[in-house]
């Protein structure tokens, strides 16, 4: 077969349409250089992976924590002994600044992977849960923890590293098999987390990489894995459930946002300047907790629009490996026109673009500069719609219910935050407002904090990463319940009797099982007993 070569260059698809193709080349979006080529996986290729998998997985599920431990501490070691490369390597395929590859992709899912080898074990254990009138009758229930088996890994380019990492790592903590289809942007930062375990001396295909396009993450949802983890558009998540559902494989869906930022008069002002300005514009503004919508009470909104601008003004923007740079390339040309068209829809519908609004030539050719709009309102196209890209959009608002209900108006809810020197109020609205995290005086940042779950309400997504709840997406819980006095057939058994409909009527009055009364829900983990 000819060698036929499928080119990404800045995202933009080749003019012919190829169905036979072999070969995905990865170009630096800031220089537009080539890094590198990889095979593009076919799907007798992925099914292979799957098989293979499962299989690897019959082996892993039966090793003890402190094995898994290992594995996991020796990965870190291994990126630690690699930091400068790995993060020289995420900044050439993604655009972004080395700084950030070192401070919001490497340094967090260090701490993940470290947080998860060393407590896995202890959130994983079997719970003795209570069953109130039932325990009295000599039954004991507890819940065993299993892992799930294959767990397919859809990540895309903005966080190549960190994402699947992340998710990797939680997933074999949990003694499952991984393999993952990493963005077709950013697919050398993919492969190079399976060389990771492989020198950490992961068993063979343990971890696997596959890489291609959409169909190459199409064939992994239908070569049936036991879990999808999934983080990227909207469109697609819904392409994903849908196929999923096929084979009735749960998927866990993270789709962005349009995260609002909440700026009270009674705020540090100064503060709250410096936080919005790294949260619209880290990464280039192309992190699913971008800030997107900043809202800020009127009476402060002038001195605090100056703020942003003076700050703007300082900040270098160029090719990544620039130790002072502060805002990199956009991941593809795609990226970038997306943001063009959001700044020319504010322009249209009246919005004032404050500074920036335009391509930074002098930089290269995928640099967009960071942005300001003033006079933004929620009716605008671009204050609906995720942008992903360096825009600060501006609105204001008179009270605090006028900010809950405009941070609320949105198909989104990943993140948000609220600022206030008054805690009080400031935990009040967090409250209020409809998104899977809000934070006070603080930004962005908390997808660094592996304890902590991750994941939106609405739009946003299904599911959660991260903490507890995302390690329990990741296995299945089993319940052993055990009659440890089995002597008398039960009362409910058959035959049924008018004598025991009786009966059956005087057990529907009383609570059978007290501990099912409110409050119930701090029984579910903790309340019912203790691990054992
Ligand atoms: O995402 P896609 P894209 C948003 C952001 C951006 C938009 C599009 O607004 O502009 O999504 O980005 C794989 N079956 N976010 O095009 O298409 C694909 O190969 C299985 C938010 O990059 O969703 C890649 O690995 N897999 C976001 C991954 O899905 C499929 C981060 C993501 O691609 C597939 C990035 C299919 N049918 C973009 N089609 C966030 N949540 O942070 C594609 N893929």
């Amino acid at each position: 077969m000819d060698r036929i070569v499928w080119s990404y260059h800045h995202g933009v698809r080749p003019a012919v349409e190829i169905d036979t193709l072999d070969e995905l080349i990865s170009f630096n979006p800031a220089t537009g250089e080539e890094i590198g080529r990889v095979t593009n996986s076919s799907a007798e290729d992925v099914a292979d992976a799957v098989a293979r998998s499962r299989t690897a997985f019959q082996v892993w599920r039966r090793t003890s924590f402190p094995e898994r431990r290992l594995l996991v501490i020796k990965a870190r070691e291994v990126i630690l002994s690699e930091l400068d490369e790995i993060a020289s390597l995420i900044s050439a395929e993604s655009g972004k600044p080395f700084a950030e590859a070192i401070s919001m992709e490497i340094a967090p899912v260090l701490d993940l992977m470290q947080y998860f080898a060393r407590n896995a074990e202890k959130l994983l254990s079997q719970v003795r849960r209570g069953i109130g009138i039932y325990s009295l009758l000599g039954r004991s229930s507890k819940i065993v923890y299993h892992p799930l088996g294959v767990v397919g890994i859809i990540p895309a380019w903005n966080y190549p590293f960190a994402i699947p990492l992340g998710e990797a790592a939680m997933a074999l903590m949990a003694g499952n098999s991984v393999v993952i289809k990493p963005s077709e942007l950013t697919p050398l930062v993919g492969l190079k987390i399976g060389e990771i375990f492989k020198k950490a001396g992961a068993p063979k295909d343990l971890v696997q990489v596959v890489t291609g396009d959409g169909r190459t993450g199409a064939a992994l949802v239908d070569a049936a894995p036991d879990k999808i983890m999934f983080t990227g558009s909207v469109a697609t998540g819904k392409k994903i459930a849908k196929a999923a559902a096929e084979n009735l494989t749960s998927v866990v869906l993270e789709l962005g946002g349009k995260d609002p930022m909440i700026v009270f008069a009674d705020a540090n002002l100064e503060l709250a300047a410096d936080a919005a300005v790294w949260g619209a514009f880290c990464n280039a503004g192309q992190s699913c907790s971008s800030v997107e919508r900043l809202y800020v009470e009127e009476s402060a909104s002038e001195r605090f629009t100056s703020m942003l601008i003076e700050r703007v003004k300082k900040l270098k923007q160029g090719v990544g490996t620039g130790e002072d740079i502060s805002i990199g390339a956009m991941s593809s040309e795609r990226q970038l026109k997306i943001v063009e068209e959001h700044v020319e829809h504010f322009r249209r519908e009246g919005a004032t673009i404050a500074i920036g609004g335009r391509r930074n030539a002098t930089a290269g050719e995928l640099f967009y500069e960071p942005t300001i709009i003033t006079n933004a309102r929620n009716d605008m196209h671009a204050m609906q719609e995720e942008t992903f890209g360096p825009t600060l959009p501006v609105a204001t608002f008179k009270t605090e219910k006028e900010a809950i209900d405009l941070a609320n108006d949105s198909e989104f809810g990943l993140t948000a935050s609220v600022w206030t020197k008054d805690l009080r109020k400031g935990k009040r609205v967090a409250e209020w407002i409809e998104a899977g995290t809000v934070t006070v005086n603080e930004v962005l940042y908390t997808h660094g904090i592996g304890q902590t779950p991750w994941g939106g309400f609405k739009n946003s997504g299904r599911g959660r990463t991260h903490g507890l709840e995302g390690l329990m997406e990741l296995v299945q819980p089993q319940h052993i319940h055990v009659n440890r006095i089995a002597i008398l057939p039960n009362a409910w058994w058959m035959p049924y009797t008018p004598t025991a409909t009786k009966t059956f009527r005087g057990f529907a009055k009383p609570a059978i099982s007290p501990n099912m009364r409110p409050p119930f829900t701090s029984a579910m983990r903790t309340g019912g007993g203790s691990g054992t």
